[in-house]
């Protein structure tokens, strides 16, 4: 992409409702813009983001046997109200008429839906386990939307449902799920520490959520310092251990009965990316959900959800990884790999230069945003310090003249002189595709 072609609207100054890093740091790089209030318009760089996270996920999901389905945002009132939550849910949730004054509403979560699919298509215990996702937009009227697509009232979500036999293969379900999540937040670039969690208005016994540790997170959790350790390479985490230590939100930590000792015990904030639960026939029953099992009876199919914050995530990953210039993308996420910076636009040598690296890289699978623009060399590298694309190569008539590029890795700072040729082969070996 050349930048002078790109819709990039970036911010001198953050607006002054933005409270948190993230917030402002994804309005001065033109991630989002406010439509209204917890309501936000995806610019291209933001959208570029929010879909290689949802790939990510989606990739983990498939790779566990999840089938990716699609459902309405706007749903009937009938189903909820045969599971009790179109009244239970209270004023979080937008309610809408239509023109022939039938309820409907915008869906916050996608129980009912899918336990629907699941009553009306699933008959045998044979065609068991299923699990089914999407990801998809829901909306939560929330009172207090705040820190931007944190706690937006529309966000993006992936929701999965998994039916089973029995509570032993639904357990077995939500263990393979926490995998898929271990493996996805470590690939998005992020340790998210698994804490018991109140189950709330979605139900059941058990459930984890999955938080970033970062000092503006909203809620205040106490772990077991072990867990540190053992995050430290999630692809090998033994998930019975992992659940078997203690970790707990500030609402169900109880100082005086804690079973680990204040110096093994961690306190830190943190940031909800994932919420998974296990609440067996709750809502099969409700809806009259049956399956034959193998003795030809009649039997509610076990359920759990489990949600990941798309949205919120953006933030999430920007809280966990920005410096005082701007965002530092993880490779796995950056809307482009390498910002490649013309800094004398006009002049013959780095014109061409440019044209041609930025063909080369791309030919292999190398994403690019050209700064071609005219604006001044501080001014450009500002603003691609502030974007936070993973590496920046420089190309000015001062190095040309000796053949040679700086190239920058935008975590670490560091800077390299190199010729073309020794660019491009840095770069496809560690980015290619
Ligand atoms: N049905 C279950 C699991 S699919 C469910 O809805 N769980 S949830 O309520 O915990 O939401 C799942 C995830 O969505 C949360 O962990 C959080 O990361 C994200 N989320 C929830 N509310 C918001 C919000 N207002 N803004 C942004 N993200 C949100």
């Amino acid at each position: 992409m050349r930048a002078s072609q790109y819709f990039l609207p970036t911010l001198k100054e953050a607006p002054q409702e933005a409270q948190i890093i993230s917030h402002q740091l994804m309005l001065r790089a033109g991630l989002v813009a406010q439509a209204s209030a917890g309501i936000y318009s995806w610019l291209p760089l933001g959208n570029l983001v929010l879909n290689n996270i949802a790939r990510i996920i989606r990739e983990e999901q498939n790779r566990i046997g999840a089938h990716e389905v699609l459902l309405p945002t706007i749903q009937s009132a009938d189903l909820w109200r045969e599971s009790g939550r179109f009244d239970a849910y209270g004023a979080e949730m937008l309610r809408i008429k239509d023109r022939h004054d039938r309820d409907m509403l915008y869906t916050p979560t996608a129980e009912e839906l899918m336990t629907d699919l699941a009553r009306r298509f699933v008959r045998s215990y044979k065609e068991l386990p299923q699990i089914w996702y999407q990801i998809q937009w829901k909306f939560r009227d929330e009172i207090r939307p705040r820190f931007g697509v944190m706690r937006g009232r529309e966000f993006y979500m992936k929701d999965a449902y998994s039916f089973d036999l029995d509570e032993a293969s639904a357990r077995a379900s939500y263990h393979k799920m926490m995998v898929a999540y271990l493996r996805t937040f470590a690939r998005l670039g992020l340790t998210a520490v698994p804490v018991r969690a109140d189950t709330g208005p979605i139900g059941g016994d058990l459930s984890h959520e999955f938080h970033i540790v970062a000092k503006t997170g909203e809620s205040l959790l106490y772990y077991d310092k072990e867990l540190d350790r053992l995050m430290q390479d999630p692809s090998t985490v033994d998930v019975e251990r992992l659940m078997s230590l203690y970790a707990m939100e500030e609402t169900m930590h109880d100082a005086s009965n804690c079973p680990v000792q204040a110096e093994n015990l961690n306190q830190a904030r943190g940031i909800e990316v994932g919420h998974i639960f296990y609440f067996g026939t709750k809502y099969t029953e409700a809806l009259g959900a049956t399956i034959m099992d193998a003795s030809g009876k009649s039997i509610h199919p076990h359920m759990g959800s489990y949600g990941i914050g798309v949205s919120r995530l953006v933030g999430a990953i920007i809280e966990a990884s920005h410096d005082e210039r701007g965002i530092i993308w993880p490779e796995s996420v950056a809307p482009f790999k390498v910002a490649l910076v013309n800094l004398k636009v006009g002049d013959v040598a780095c014109d061409t230069m440019c044209a041609d690296l930025y063909a080369q890289l791309e030919k292999t699978g190398v994403s690019v945003l050209l700064d071609d623009t005219t604006q001044s060399v501080g001014a450009k590298l500002a603003t691609m310090d502030l974007i936070g694309l993973p590496w920046q190569v420089r190309v000015g008539p001062k190095g040309l003249a000796q053949g040679l590029l700086e190239v920058k890795n935008r975590r670490s700072g560091e800077t390299q002189e190199l010729s073309a040729e020794a660019v491009i082969q840095m770069l496809t070996e560690r980015l290619g595709a």
